[in-house]
This record gives structure tokens, C-alpha cells and sequence, in this order.
């Protein structure tokens, strides 16, 4: 697995701070492993079921050497929505639909979520159930646990993973799953599964690995309970209008539809808006040559799954195209793989020349948005804060080999 960071996304934020390694040595694993069994203990899970999991639980260094890792590329929404929001997908999906119609629309009448919305959740997380994961999740917690990066948040977890276990008597060595813990067709961390899963076929376990009904009952019972609104779209491709100021873009400037509408934005295919009251934002993931979109309610519950507005468009589009829709109306631009010390270089390029966007760390932040705008706004460029490849040239910022 191999992460990146991206432009204009949660993610980015997520893999930003890293520190030394901390344990390594396997007694201090042993002693921290007797710890983190008592605790479970003092918690309320059985002692056999304590025993029983940790003579599973063995130290995994690879997971800390993905913990440990700094992306090279910075990921552009082309590359990601490309990756994710693919042919096959849709087609699967659609498929996937028509088979679990009569259940899915069970779950829209008891949860409210539709069923092309569901099917692009599966789909997104582990390619309908295609990849699930293999690592040992107990183990992984564990490790990350007696780690001090993020101790408090995988003990938490691991006390989590527990608690499931001895609750739907799951057998610990088939809880699988990514490296940092996230398991089934819908990749739920523990807390979400202890709290959403549900037993959706009604053999008495919620198995999100082996029960497509479970994981699908679980992801409506997640959604309803992350604050979907019922009736409403995730959001939809716009088009702005000519001289549209990109300063109010942005989850800081919400205005109503209605109002969006008054501003000269439309729908993708140039048709006006409704005169809707609801609440949205204007997204602009790859620049003003990219396409446009105006990010409802439900975007932000999508987001709530999983931190990314990248992830949330590839949802709400996947959704789209298996309920039937073409796909995105604008074209991708033709964006370069980005490396963090390009938009580094960058950032020292605008710092040299009194922009000042802090100091150079390859993450595209407020400051890094705001200092490209100003420097597009002196030289007569469309000043959407966007690090595209003629603000690159402008700059004189030379990109790694290959790209230009
Ligand atoms: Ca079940």
C-alpha cells in the first residue's frame, strides 16, 4: 500500500506529522502486551477471551514502517478519480444493484440511504468485497498501540477489537484487515463496527466479512447514524461563471442553492439550478481547468466516512454513474505527478518572492492556496489558488524528471 498526499483534501492532513520510532525491542512489546491484556480485563472482557486473542498478537513491523512512510507523490484529483471511478466499477455496481435490489431497498425504506449510494461505499472500500485486507488486526492494533505515535487512539481501538470479538464470538485469527485496523467489505475500524454494525441476514453475528447483507445493513445504519440527509443529493457538477472568484470557494462559504444560482452558476449541462433552499459549497478540486462542483449535506456526511473531499466526489459520482448518470461533464486536466518537493520548490519560490505561505512542506494548505492566488492575481492569471503547470512555468519551478 502506498499513500500520497493530495491536493485540496483532508488526507493530507492525516500522514503530515511523523516522529522517531518507539518500541522496537520485542520485551518492551511483551510488556506493553501484558498491559494492554489487563486493561481489557479491568474493561470487562472474559479473560478467556483475553488470553485466547493475545496468543494471536505478535509485533508487526511492517505496519509501523507504513505508519512511518512519507508519501513522494502529492495525489491530483485527475489521478485519483481516474483510479477510482473506473468502467468496471460502474458496471459492477450496476450489477451488484439489480442483485441486491430487494434487500437494498429494505435498507432505503428502514435507513434512508439509496441503494446506488450503498453500492458505491462497497465498491470504493474494497472493490465490492474484491480486497478486504490481510493483515492481523489484532495484532496491528497492538503494535500501534505500544507505539507512541498514536497510543491513546489504537489502545482505544484494540480494547474496541476486543469487545467485538467476544461479543459476536469472532475468531481472532480471522479478523483481517488493513494495516491500521480498518476491516470487512465496508472497512469499518473497531469503534465503528462495535457501534453500527448490524446483523443484517439475521444469523445472530454482525460479520462484516462473510455477510454481504451485514456489511450493507451496517454501511445504511452507518450513514443514517453519520446524519444523512433523506431526499437530498450528495452535490452535482456545476459550471461557474465567467470571472467566478475562487475566494469563495470553499467549505467557509456556504450559501443556498438558490443563491448559488443568482450568482450566475448552473448545472454541468448549462441548465439553471433549482430553487432549492439547501445549503452548499463550491469545490474545485483540480483548478479552474478542471470541473466544478456544488457540495450538498450529504458531501460532508461522505466526508464524515472517510475525511477527503476527493473521496467524497468519487462517492457521489460513482453513485451517480451506477444509478445510470454518463459521468463528469468537464474533462480531467492533464495534470503532472506532483512530487512533494515540487510543491516545496514551489512554496520557496512564492517565500523568495514575498508571498509569504510559510514554511516549505509540500502540503497544499490555506497559506500555500492563498499565496498562489496573489501571485496569479499580479501576473493576470485566473486566480484560483491552484498549483497548475503554468503557475509551475511562471514561477520558474523546475519539476522532478519526466514531468516537464
Ligand atoms: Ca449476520
Amino acid at each position: 500500500m502506498k499513500r500520497f498526499f493530495s491536493l485540496f483534501s483532508g488526507l493530507t492532513v492525516a500522514c503530515a506529522t511523523l516522529a522517531a520510532p518507539a518500541v522496537s525491542a520485542t520485551d518492551d512489546f511483551a510488556q506493553c502486551k501484558t498491559r494492554l491484556a489487563a486493561k481489557a480485563v479491568s474493561q470487562g472482557v472474559a479473560k478467556e477471551v483475553v488470553d485466547n486473542a493475545f496468543s494471536t498478537i505478535t509485533y508487526v513491523n511492517r505496519v509501523i514502517e507504513l505508519d512511518r512512510s512519507q508519501p513522494e507523490f502529492v495525489t491530483t484529483f485527475p489521478s485519483y478519480y481516474s483510479k477510482r471511478v473506473t468502467n468496471w466499477r460502474v458496471s459492477k455496481g450496476r450489477q451488484l444493484m439489480q442483485k441486491h435490489w430487494p434487500m437494498l431497498t429494505r435498507l432505503q425504506q428502514k435507513y434512508g440511504i439509496p441503494p446506488h449510494y450503498l453500492v458505491a461505499f462497497w465498491g470504493l472500500e474494497t472493490n465490492f468485497g474484491g480486497y478486504k485486507g490481510t493483515m492481523p488486526v489484532l495484532s496491528s492494533l497492538a503494535t500501534l498501540a505500544c507505539d507512541e505515535r498514536r497510543s491513546t487512539y489504537f489502545t482505544g481501538e484494540l480494547m474496541t477489537a476486543l469487545k467485538l470479538a467476544e461479543r459476536e464470538y469472532l475468531n481472532p485469527a480471522n479478523m483481517v484487515g488493513s494495516w491500521a485496523g480498518a476491516m470487512g467489505h465496508t472497512q469499518f475500524m473497531p469503534s465503528a463496527y462495535y457501534k453500527y454494525a448490524v446483523d443484517g441476514d439475521g444469523d445472530g453475528q454482525a460479520n462484516l466479512w462473510d455477510s454481504e447483507a451485514d456489511a450493507l445493513t451496517s454501511a445504511a445504519n452507518f450513514l443514517n447514524n453519520l446524519g444523512w440527509n433523506q431526499g437530498t443529493r450528495w452535490g452535482r457538477e456545476v459550471v461557474l461563471p465567467e470571472g467566478f472568484d475562487y475566494r469563495e470557494s470553499g467549505y467557509g462559504n456556504r450559501r443556498s442553492v438558490i443563491d448559488w444560482k443568482a450568482l450566475g452558476i448552473t448545472q454541468a449541462d448549462g441548465s439553471a439550478l433549482p430553487d432549492s433552499t439547501l445549503s452548499a459549497y463550491v469545490v474545485v478540486p483540480a483548478g479552474h481547468e478542471g470541473p466544478a462542483f456544488l457540495a450538498y449535506q450529504n458531501f460532508r456526511v461522505i466526508m464524515r466516512w472517510n475525511n477527503s473531499e476527493f473521496y467524497a466526489i468519487a462517492v457521489g459520482e460513482l453513485a451517480n454513474q451506477i444509478a445510470g448518470s454518463d459521468g463528469l461533464v468537464a474533462s480531467l486536466p492533464d495534470l503532472p505527478a506532483y512530487t512533494r518537493n515540487d510543491i516545496m520548490a514551489l512554496q520557496q519560490k512564492l517565500n523568495d518572492e514575498g508571498y509569504d505561505v510559510g514554511k516549505p512542506d509540500g502540503i497544499m494548505g490555506p497559506a500555500t492556496r492563498s499565496g498562489i492566488r496573489e501571485f496569479q492575481l499580479k501576473h493576470n492569471m485566473i486566480a484560483d489558488g491552484f498549483p497548475a503547470m503554468d503557475v509551475m512555468k511562471k514561477a520558474g519551478v523546475k519539476l522532478a524528471a519526466g514531468n516537464n
